[in-house]
């Protein structure tokens, strides 16, 4: 696909609902990106092959969310300069703190930018990405903008009753 910037990866199937909201804001943004199911220890082959020829595609920022013993974004960082934002997919036996710890103590050298544990760690991975990318284009900046302008409008001066 052409001129496709962003990868939102994940660990499992199971992690789409999640990883969902990342694209979700991609999507409002107008920002190009693909989807694929990584996962560090059931496809370990395709892990390596995507992280490998992840500059050479283009890609420029790779989402990476997993959850457990949540090796993607640690690994992809390993194997590409490509920077990695990391999303702690929510667990149920231990409710994404193993996801979160998994992912947020990267050795010296190979980091991933870790979000918050779940759907708005998600959300605010694409931001993050777009914020990346919105430095050498002016529209997407725009955009961005006028995004969180929204936002910052939507919330009411004073709290309601239901
Ligand atoms: C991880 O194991 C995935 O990222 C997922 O969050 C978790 C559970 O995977 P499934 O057993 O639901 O496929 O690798």
């Amino acid at each position: 696909m052409a001129d496709v910037k962003v990868g939102i990866i994940m660990g499992s199937q199971s992690d789409w609902p999640t990883m969902k909201e990342a694209a979700v804001i991609l999507d409002a943004l107008d920002l190009p990106y693909e989807t694929r199911i990584v996962s560090a220890h059931r496809t370990p082959d395709r892990l390596w092959d995507y992280g490998k020829t992840a500059v050479s595609r283009g890609l420029q920022v790779i989402i990476a969310g997993a959850g457990g013993a949540a090796h993607l974004p640690g690994m992809m960082a390993s194997k590409t300069r490509v920077p990695v934002i990391g999303v702690p997919v929510q667990t149920r036996a231990l409710s994404g703190v193993d996801s979160l710890y998994s992912i947020v103590q990267m050795p010296r050298g190979y980091p991933v930018a870790t979000m918050a544990i779940g759907a708005a760690g998600a959300a605010n991975a694409g931001l993050m990405a777009a914020g990346i990318l919105a430095l050498n284009d002016t529209a997407l900046a725009d955009r961005l903008d006028h995004w969180r302008a929204a936002l910052s409008d939507s919330i009411p001066q004073e709290p309601q009753d239901d």
